[in-house]
């Protein structure tokens, strides 16, 4: 509003806090200028918070869900972790990022996270939601690009995504495309897309079957990426066997004197993380 402000005419009664010597329209301008360093000093706050949770969660495999709005990230977040997102056939439904674990629970557990929207020319005030979308795209380490297969210019949306996210740096993921909405589709044009994109998954996020397809694929891919450990946990450190059991799979797990020696499939990052926290130097 500042820029637009104009000068009213005096009112005669001075506004509280108006200096001397100000007019009303510096007050107002004043007092927006205020307000905005004030919002700025918030937002940087809640940047702030994002990043701190983001590094609790360094190492824990996470799927970002990434795709224009409407694409129908938020119904596929909903279907692969159960849980109540906000889901509506409008611009821009989701204004921040979430982040929940897929359901049912795999080991390690992965975190899914449902993002903002991308949209040709970004309106301004929604920059600030949107650097959300791609902090958690550059950290994720599967990037599933969606869309609405239904929506005749998709192939420009889904440029305009990869572009996006390739401007951030954060392609160096692998990523896959998800043709989402394949029910709104014949059979035809579903062997047309399959032609034209044969790699990407045809689903819809409304089907319980396809859902339960890419579930599998998600666990699958990153269970490659496990690596064999075993970690003898002592007993005043005991909190971690606990820990471990959510954040990798136990193969065995047998309890000695000096503490529990788990055998376990475990994340690289998470191991190091784990071997951090015993103290141990990395072998
Ligand atoms: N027919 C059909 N409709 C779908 C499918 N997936 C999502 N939808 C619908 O598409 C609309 C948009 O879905 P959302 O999940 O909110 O889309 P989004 O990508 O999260 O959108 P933004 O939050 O705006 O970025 C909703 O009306 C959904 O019900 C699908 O596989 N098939
Ligand atoms: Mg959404």
């Amino acid at each position: 509003m500042a820029p637009r402000l104009r000068e009213t005419g005096s009112r005669g009664e001075r506004q509280a806090g108006r200096g001397a010597g100000e007019t009303e329209l510096e007050f107002d301008r004043r007092r927006i200028r205020d307000r905005m360093a004030e919002l700025r000093r918030e937002l940087e706050a809640v940047h702030r918070e994002q990043d701190h949770r983001r590094e609790h969660r360094a190492g824990q495999p996470t799927v970002a869900l990434v795709g224009y709005t409407n694409a129908g990230k938020s119904s596929l977040m909903r279907a692969l972790t159960g849980s109540e997102v906000l889901v509506a056939d409008q611009l821009f439904a989701t204004l921040d990022t979430t982040i929940r674990a897929l359901h049912p629970e795999s080991h390690p557990r992965i975190l899914v996270s449902d993002t903002v929207g991308f949209i040709k020319k970004l309106p301004h005030d929604l920059v600030a939601s949107f650097r959300s979308t791609l902090d958690e795209a550059r950290h994720a380490g599967l990037l599933l690009f969606l869309v609405d297969a239904s929506d005749p210019t998709f192939r420009d949306q889904y440029a305009v995504t990869r572009e996006v996210i390739g401007e951030i740096g954060a392609m160096q993921a692998p990523s896959r495309l998800i043709l989402n909405k394949v029910d709104r589709l014949d059979e035809e044009q579903r062997a047309e897309l399959q032609r034209e994109f044969p790699d990407a998954i045809q689903m819809s996020a409304l089907n319980k079957d396809d859902v339960a397809r890419l579930h599998a694929t998600i666990v699958a891919f990153f269970g490659q990426a496990l690596v064999e450990a075993e970690l003898l946990i002592p007993w005043p450190q005991h909190a971690l066997v606990a820990q471990l059991h959510g954040e990798a799979q136990v193969l065995s797990e047998a309890h000695e004197e000096a503490g529990t020696r788990l055998h376990v499939r475990i994340e690289p990052d998470t191991l190091k993380r784990v071997r951090g926290a015993l103290g141990e130097v990395e072998a």
